[in-house]
């Protein structure tokens, strides 16, 4: 067992540039069939990817055949969403192999970091949730937690982003139109999934015909953790048809006939669902939330079985985490299986099931806890809903809960209810997230089984810090040591240095030149030139009216207005960059997406304002960008309707890079205030609490309205058509919503806003002042790495050790 490992630090720390050229010219020729001479930047691409790939299967192999020989606890995270992002730089820095890797390419002539910025973006998610999924499977794999991640091998990911005339416009991504060289078809592991169809009885045990099958095939991606001395999995499943293709349909000359089966199946796992706050009531999501959870227990069970183990002793082997309610069909699924597949009786079939399920809640949005119509959930899934209505009753007649609480309520399966009496531990995603859960979302539950925990999110700091930002990684291994990475409570051994003049210029000037780099793409791909010494205000995350970048818009255009007022003044010049996409048929999220971009036309282009303000909004907003964007900002903009935002994880990840937070006590913020320290953070706004009092007026937007002359003035300049020349009602509705229908609160917190961003210019002003507070925040984000969350899991939830 341990040679293998030892043979991958030996190969790792002895393994040359000249031994990886070799790798790297073996796969161009063998795997790619290329010349050299003829080779593309993609077959390059290719092959690199190879020749790194071939470091991960060593230590993959060495990891799973660890936990096999030892039986160790297996944790399996469902999630409708990995959010990936590249995965080639990122495999390179846990092995080691960074600089080596950069220097076999430049031997052979090519640049690296173009090789890196060729690979396309694994999209396979909306945003926190899905990211957090992805930074969960690293840091799995750094911890030693022998674990699988189970997803959707989606062949569309989240839509690309372009502006037309300020609008956006959504393209369909094709990230597998190019081969993806991190994965491992795996077409003997395929697993038949069954839709509709009836309900027979034989010999005493209900069993279900679905009327409709596909199959699920595996797709293995390696997960390597930091230094590559553990490896999991993370099984992507594919559609694909059970029924062969029609060859007499063919023969007849029927083409499109013949080739419906595979079509049909293939819809499965096309496209993801581009939302991630609101619930869609759709069939075919339904069906895409059993099709992943229906392979991943059927191989979970599989797996367990060959161990040798009875399926009573699940619980002592296996750990199933539902990723939000989407997978929370996994309790009624597994019950099936425990019950018709394999014979146990409903008690202790349930007994097994909730040992096994954990369940996290990501948002408390009464629109994204998933309801189904009974109608619709009968249909699909006939003896699921059977089971349902078994464990609704069996609730009922233990607990007996006041009669307004149940799974089954008013025609409608309630998913949340579901997860949460399937599971033996609930958890929200922040400390205020989880009070949160515990005493609006599921008051009544908790009281009868107390089960709701804290586990506040994390990032993975080898992606978010040791990859994105090379010059300020650099600066704190030259500071502290190596080792930060893996432990990183380390990055408080900075604080001393913060009182250090010269540490602070080289502080300063590791995010000079981030945001020197960030001008220098910016003035390429958006056309706008901003100063590096301008301060770069970064608000990057989808569009949803409840993260607010309407506050932050009509803060930009106040501040605009003040400089023509006032142009002789000494202002702090800003540029304040956007970044996220919205949900197709979000029609109000569009809107202001248009606006933005529309007050970036007339800022950017007015003579009167030259540097002192820019606003940039680079369109299609997803990982890489994120690696881009974070590490240049100087600014975090964290400013959602205290109480709606779950946790946020971009926050985290500004923090880490050094950028102070503006933002509202909601979600994580509150504990970032309180890691960092309130002279370290612009708080502002309203908190939970007097959020829901000041919502009880009816009038509280009209009368933060008539309060502020400032907000009177922009709201004045939008409705006269300033920012939409030729058309000026384009924006009346919006106009309109702030005054009447403004559910998140942008009149009541505006001026608040206003005067926090006041008091970030003066900061700013003072150099030294804002060189202490960005460095303080990298030095105490030690909390927010996901190895921290990862233990925390291990030890709440999942109850299972360390396999290093
Ligand atoms: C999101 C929350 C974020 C949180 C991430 C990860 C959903 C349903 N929820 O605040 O909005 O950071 O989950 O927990 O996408």
């Amino acid at each position: 067992m341990g040679r293998a490992f030892d043979r991958l630090e030996h190969d790792v720390t002895e393994l040359t540039p000249t031994h990886l050229k070799a790798d790297i010219l073996r796969h161009l020729t063998f795997t790619l069939g290329k010349d050299a001479d003829h080779a593309s930047l993609y077959d390059w691409r290719m092959a690199l990817s190879f020749a790194i790939r071939d470091r991960i299967v060593e230590p993959w192999f060495a990891s799973t055949r660890k936990t096999w020989e030892t039986g160790h606890k297996r944790v399996y995270y469902l999630s409708m969403e990995f959010l990936i992002g590249r995965l080639l730089e990122d495999a390179t820095i846990n092995l080691g192999l960074r600089d080596t890797a950069e220097t076999a390419m430049a031997e052979l002539g090519q640049d690296f970091r173009a090789i890196v910025e060729d690979e396309p973006d694994a999209a396979l998610g909306n945003g926190g949730l899905g990211r957090l999924a992805a930074c969960f499977m690293e840091s799995m794999a750094t911890v030693g937690c022998p674990a699988y991640g189970y997803g959707i091998r989606y062949e569309h990911g989240l839509f690309r982003q372009r502006f037309e005339s300020g609008r956006q416009v959504e393209t369909p991504e094709d990230w597998l139109s190019q081969r993806h060289p991190w994965e491992f078809e795996r077409p003997e592991s395929a697993y038949t999934i069954g839709f509709k169809g009836e309900i027979a009885t034989r010999e005493g045990r209900e069993v279900w015909q679905p009327g409709e099958t596909v199959l699920a095939e595996a797709y293995d991606t390696p997960v390597i953790g930091w230094q590559g001395k553990w490896a999991n999995t993370l099984r992507l499943w594919g559609a694909k048809p059970t029924t062969q293709f029609d060859l007499e349909r063919f023969n007849r000359g029927d083409y499109a006939a013949a080739a419906e089966p595979e079509a049909l199946a293939r819809t499965l796992s096309r496209v993801l669902y581009p939302d991630d706050t609101t619930y869609q009531g759709k069939e075919l999501r339904l069906k895409q939330e059993f099709f992943l959870t229906s392979a991943a227990l059927q191989d979970i069970l599989r797996r367990h079985l060959a161990g040798g183990y009875a399926v009573a002793d699940l619980p002592r082997h296996v750990a199933i985490q539902m990723n939000d309610t989407h997978p929370a069909i996994a309790g009624p699924e597994l019950m099936r299986l425990l019950m018709d597949e394999h014979g146990m009786a409903f008690d202790p079939a349930m007994e097994v099931a909730r040992a096994c399920l954990g369940y996290t809640n990501h948002t408390l949005l009464p629109e994204a806890l998933e309801r189904w119509a009974t109608y619709t959930f009968g249909n699909v899934l006939p003896r699921h809903m059977q089971i349902v209505e078994r464990i609704d009753s069996w609730h009922r007649r233990t607990y007996h809960p006041p009669h307004y609480v149940g799974i089954v309520k008013h025609h409608e399966v309630r998913m949340g209810e579901l997860a949460f009496i399937m599971a033996h531990k609930v958890n929200g995603v922040s400390a205020l997230h989880s009070d949160l859960v515990k005493q609006n979302l599921f008051p009544e539950l908790e009281k009868l089984h107390p089960r709701i925990i804290n586990e506040t999110n994390g990032v993975t700091p080898r992606r978010w810090l040791k990859m994105c930002n090379r010059p300020l990684a650099g600066l704190i291994t030259d500071t502290i040591g190596e080792g930060w990475e893996a432990d990183l409570d380390r990055l408080k051994e900075l604080e001393p240095h913060v009182a250090d003049a010269e540490f602070l210029t080289a502080f300063g000037a590791a995010k000079r030149q981030n945001k020197q780099a960030l001008a220098g793409w910016m003035q390429a791909h958006c056309g706008v030139s901003v100063s590096a010494d301008a301060l770069f205000d970064v608000q990057v995350k989808r569009i949803h009216e409840y993260k607010r970048q309407l506050l932050n818009i009509l803060e930009t255009i106040a501040r605009w207005h003040d400089i023509r007022q006032n142009p002789e003044k000494d202002w702090v010049p800003r540029v304040k960059i956007f970044g996220g996409k919205a949900a197709p048929g979000y029609v109000v999220a569009k809107e202001i997406i248009h606006l933005i971009n529309d007050v970036a036309a007339v800022v950017n282009s007015d003579p009167l304002i030259g540097d002192r303000l820019k606003v940039v909004y680079p369109p299609n907003y997803n990982v890489s960008l994120a690696e881009r964007l974070i590490p240049a900002a100087d600014l975090s903009e964290q400013i959602s309707t205290a109480g709606k935002e779950a946790s946020g994880t971009g926050n985290m990840k500004f923090m880490m890079n050094g950028a102070p937070t503006i933002g509202t006590l909601d979600g994580a913020n509150v504990e970032i205030l309180q890691e960092v320290g309130a002279e370290n953070f612009f708080l502002f706004g309203l908190t939970a609490e007097e959020v829901v009092k000041r919502r009880a007026n009816p009038d509280h937007a009209r009368d933060a309205i008539l309060a502020s002359q400032s907000l009177q003035d922009v709201l004045q300049m939008i409705a006269e058509g300033r920012f939409s020349e030729g058309d000026p009602s384009r924006y009346h509705q919006l106009v309109h919503r702030v005054w009447h229908h403004d559910n998140f609160l942008v009149a009541a917190d505006f001026d608040a806003y206003r005067a926090a961003q006041a008091e970030v210019d003066a900061a700013y002003a003072d150099r030294v002042r804002w060189l202490r507070m960005a460095a303080l925040n990298t030095a105490r984000s030690g909390f927010f790495s996901s190895d921290r969350t990862i233990r925390g899991y291990m030890a709440d939830v999942w109850s299972v050790e360390p396999a290093l």
